[in-house]
């Protein structure tokens, strides 16, 4: 018997039987199991070696062309009840879906080997904790999630231990890689039975299934049924020149530059006077009320599975340096002398993400979406709090998007309530000129379209149930990095300097800055925002800080009716905010005021 739980003995045993491989191997998460995989992969051609001098430990992985990202309308959430999945979710009928998923796994395993991979979303020794089992035919999705969660030998202890407790307490998924054929690949969850089933794609969120799958679709599902939230979100530490770290929670949408901002460097004055910043999580954020009414945090993952274009040494250097050596590289171009290579670095590639012969007239030479996976304890930011089983006190929670217009630098929301009102109403305007629809408002709510695993009505209804009696919620912020003037330049620098936006808020949690009430949030009163060192005229400040009535009363219809398509699942007090800011809004004269920190 390879596990003394029998649920997970019969449930692998049940997989075994349907998928028929030629070997089964339980992964126990050591050392030398990895570099055994590693040099099984080297062998048959499904990782390449990287320069061992400049990049010790680092290996390429080119995935199949038409596998390059996740796929949204092949991802379901299969609710035995199609109105639990709500608008925000493909939706199919879990027998349905059961069926034609173990008719794609019937026999796809033959002649392959069958991993079983226990792993543990966050510390292995935290409350906060959940774990899981994914069952894969892919020595790929083995080694980066060894990277990824802490997999192998002591995450199996735990779920055994947890599961005489109770049965079935870990989380089943099963993928397969198939025959990569995009017309036979679907990514299927089952909330009520904390299921995953996975089919036809080897690539990254479709396929290390404890990230996407597991830390957002079905644990947003749990976090409801057991009071905590499950959240697209980074987490980072910040450090006052007096030793006093607040710790900030923040969702953006995909492709928002999360990853910077959770490894930022403090502009040269913060850090000669002592700021610092501590690297929690860049991804994803799972919080639950302490005893002391404080939401705690940890970050479910233990590594980063970042996106390679752009990530430089004026972008991130925090991750350039992390991904220097023991980094998974998939996608990205390598230079003449065998070095990886993407869009943003120096140097030039010689050939390009599927192999070939680099030739700008192929495109990029590093397809948009390659990535790194590394070991988060690689970051030299990384937190030593952020492997502690309690997790951390978050004192704010920030949302934000890419608007070039309107949204202000930063706004603090009034209350709670306010404060999911920001995060159900943001969004991104779109760049890609790939999908033909430049500068459309796509509203992503709490970044968590792609993830939240049912109805979003419900959703928003449970993050307003945080606000009870004996809480003490973080404050709420929204910020707007990407705010455009008229020249179509950015306003506002970002990456470093963002710090200063963060330390405004983190002046308004210590009841050190007044702000100015608006009807749209409480913003920074003249003179609050340090600026010192940075090269931002007052006209441009103005910009960055102006409220136009009009365009937000536009706004605020807007989120209405966005709002609506969420009825009849809407918790009313969200609409009746709604209503609260738009009649502001309307108010003969905009009141302008100091507000009480
Ligand atoms: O395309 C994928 O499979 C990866 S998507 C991803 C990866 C890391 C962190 N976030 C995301 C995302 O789409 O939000
Ligand atoms: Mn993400």
């Amino acid at each position: 018997m390879a596990s003394t739980l029998e649920a997970l003995e019969r449930w692998v045993n049940e997989v075994a039987a349907l998928t028929r491989p030629a070997k089964v191997h339980w992964c126990d998460g050591s050392e030398a199991e990895y570099q055994a995989l590693l040099r099984q992969m080297l062998a048959d051609g499904t990782l390449i070696e990287l320069n061992q001098e400049t990049h010790p430990g680092c290996y390429l992985h080119r995935s199949n062309p038409s596998d390059v990202a996740r796929v949204e309308h092949l991802t379901l959430v299969c609710h035995p009840n199609e109105e639990d999945a709500g608008p925000n979710n493909h939706w199919m009928a879990p027998t349905e879906a059961h069926a034609k998923m173990d008719a794609l796994f019937d026999g796809c395993m033959e002649g392959r080997t069958l991993y079983v991979i226990p792993y543990c979303m966050g510390p292995i020794d935290s409350p906060l904790s959940r774990c899981g089992v994914e069952i894969t035919d892919s020595p790929y999705v083995v080694a980066n999630m060894r990277i990824m969660t802490r997999m192998g030998k002591a995450a199996q202890e735990r779920i055994e231990r947890e599961g005489l407790l109770s049965d079935g307490v870990f989380v089943k998924g099963l993928h397969s890689t198939g025959e990569l054929d995009p017309e036979r690949r679907w990514i299927m969850h089952f909330p009520a039975e904390r299921t995953i089933k996975s089919y036809g794609s080897g690539y990254g969120g479709n396929a290390l299934l404890g990230k996407k799958c597991h830390a957002l679709r079905i644990a947003s599902n749990q976090a409801r049924d057991e009071g905590w939230l499950a959240e697209h979100m980074l987490i980072v530490g910040i450090e006052n020149p007096q030793g006093k770290t607040h710790y900030i929670a923040a969702a953006f949408p995909s492709a928002c530059g999360k990853t910077n901002l959770a490894m930022l460097i403090p502009p040269e004055g913060y850090r000669r006077d002592g700021w610092k910043v501590w690297t929690v999580g860049d991804d994803i954020c799972w919080m639950r009320p302490g005893a002391d009414g404080r939401l705690y945090a940890i970050n479910p993952e233990a590594g980063f599975f970042g996106v390679a274009p752009g990530t430089s040494d004026s972008s991130n250097p925090n991750a350039l340096k992390s991904i220097s050596h023991d980094t998974i590289f998939t996608n990205v171009a390598v230079t003449a002398d065998n070095q990886p290579w993407w869009e943003g670095l120096p140097g030039t590639p010689v050939t390009d993400w599927q192999g070939r012969p680099y030739d700008p007239a192929n495109g990029p030479a590093a397809h948009p979406n390659s990535r790194f996976t590394v070991s988060a304890r690689q970051c030299p930011t990384w937190s030593s709090k952020a492997e502690e089983a309690q997790g951390v006190p978050i004192s704010v929670i920030v949302f934000g998007g890419r608007r070039p217009s309107l949204l202000p630098l930063v706004m603090e929301a009034r209350d709670w309530t306010h404060g999911v009102l920001m995060g159900a109403a943001m969004g991104s305007e779109t760049t890609a000129a790939a999908t033909g629809a430049v500068g459309v408002l796509r509203r992503d709510s709490m970044a968590m379209k792609p993830f939240a695993g049912y109805h979003y009505g419900d959703y928003f209804a449970h993050w307003l149930s945080f606000d009870r009696p004996g809480a003490k919620l973080p404050k709420i912020f929204h910020v707007n990095w990407f705010r455009k003037g008229k020249d179509g330049k950015f306003l506002w620098p970002g990456f470093g300097e963002n710090l200063r936006v963060l330390e405004w808020m983190i002046a308004r949690v210590d009841g050190k800055a007044r702000g100015t009430e608006t009807p749209i949030g409480t913003l920074p009163a003249a003179g609050e925002l340090k600026l010192d060192g940075l090269k931002l005229d007052s006209a441009t400040l103005a910009e960055l800080l102006a409220v136009d009535r009009a365009g937000w009363q536009a706004e605020l219809a807007a989120i209405g009716q966005y709002l609506d398509g969420f009825a009849p699942r809407l918790p009313a007090a969200l609409r009746a905010e709604q209503q609260r800011v738009a009649d502001a809004l309307g108010a003969d004269a905009m009141p302008r005021k100091a507000a009480t920190a």
